[in-house]
């Protein structure tokens, strides 16, 4: 896995670039050389400040001292730079962005970024963002720049899952079960539209083998809809069972089946980058058929090699390929049946009446549920 702390360095560069530009836009005989300079001295001091805050542990509260600030802010990898822009404005700056709604802690489906969207009509971002750099107010020029970057990852997110859908419904035109129950899940490595939703993830893990590795999480981490959060201590993440060395896992499907459809059928849900794993599928958890090696990037899997489209499958089986990285072995968060079929588990003296073929009318909603 692949720990991501990359990025508050990156909006940290952004807004001394920010501060700066709005500088040299005010002072036009400012030669370049001038102007590197008074960013690497800018940087530096930012810089000095975290080393500080990292040596001292101190949060000076001061607001007039943004380096400070920043640098507290720095050292809190966990956060999204969202909530950490926020943590450390002044009272005052925070009451000028209190029209700004609260940011999901993941789009986990489109569905959340959608709300997430429409929970932002009549907030300006990109204005303030140019009011705030104009002020030179670069704590609260940072705080939009990141609230205007997750705002563009749901539109994204919103765009890609409405081509993702249309592209499953033309491919299966058989397979929709509603348009409130088909959802698209949001992964690490790309969306995936799951038109049975919720009811196409794993519901048991009857099964795991873990040999070796870092840590050994509850088997059932990998059960029901993505639940990963991404820890600091990588020892602290939630949501995922990790295979270890040449571990494996067996998840079963109880409400719903593994089927092939038109398309991928199978996808793992891995946090992190993706580690190749041997799948193997069983109808009964008994007799397996091997499916083949999952590798290069990809999370989902076609089984039309080896299913044939009346095969209903149960059980999934992951063999972890023996690969070192932060924590050994794959780390599955969750694993979703693309290819739906639903299993109706209903009480036949709803459906009938006693010794007749013909169904009641209650039988008949109870199916159409
Ligand atoms: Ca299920
Ligand atoms: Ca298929
Ligand atoms: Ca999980």
């Amino acid at each position: 896995m692949k720990n991501k702390i990359c990025y508050p360095i990156v909006l940290f560069v952004m807004l001394i670039a920010f501060a700066n530009f709005a500088n040299a836009q005010q002072n036009k005989n400012e030669t370049a050389s001038d102007y590197l300079t008074k960013m690497k001295a800018m940087a530096d001091s930012i810089k000095n400040a975290r080393k500080d805050y990292k040596k001292n542990g101190s949060n000076t509260n001061n607001n007039s001292n943004f380096p400070a600030r920043y640098a507290n802010s720095m050292s809190d990898t966990k956060k999204t730079s969202i909530e950490n822009a926020y943590k450390y404005l002044s009272p005052a700056e925070k009451e000028k962005v209190k029209n700004y709604p609260p940011v999901p802690e993941a789009f986990r489906t489109s569905i959340d970024a959608e709300e997430f969207l429409s929970s932002l009509k009549g907030v300006d971002i990109n204005g303030d963002v140019q009011k705030f750099s104009k002020e030179k107010s670069v704590p609260l020029t940072g705080y939009c720049v990141s609230y205007l970057t997750t705002k563009q990852k749901a539109e994204t997110i919103v765009k890609d899952a409405a081509k993702l859908k249309a592209e499953f419904i033309k491919n299966n035109p058989s397979i929709n079960f509603g348009a409130v129950i088909g959802k698209t899940y949001v992964s690490e490595n790309g969306l995936v539209y799951l038109p049975l939703g919720d009811a196409s993830f794993a519901d048991e893990a009857p099964d795991a083998k873990y040999i070796s590795g870092n840590i050994q999480f509850p088997k059932e981490n990998c059960i029901g809809t993505p639940d990963y959060v991404s820890m600091n201590d990588l020892k602290k993440n939630k949501g995922i069972y990790s295979l270890g060395l040449n571990g494996t896992l067996t998840i079963k499907f109880t409400n719903n089946a593994l089927v092939d459809v038109n398309g991928p059928d199978l996808f793992v849900f891995e946090a992190g980058q993706i580690e190749p794993t041997n799948l193997d599928i069983s109808k009964d958890g008994i007799n397996w058929i091997s499916v083949g090696k999952i590798s290069g990037g990809t999370a989902s899997v076609d089984i039309s090699k080896v299913a044939k489209p009346t095969d209903y499958f149960y059980y999934v089986r992951l063999t972890d390929l023996n690969t070192t990285s932060s924590i050994a072995g794959a780390d599955i968060d969750a694993i979703a049946a693309i290819g739906a079929a639903i299993k109706l588990s209903l009480n036949a003296e709803v459906l009938f009446d006693l010794g007749k073929a013909n169904l009641k009318p209650d039988g008949i909603a109870a199916i159409k549920n």
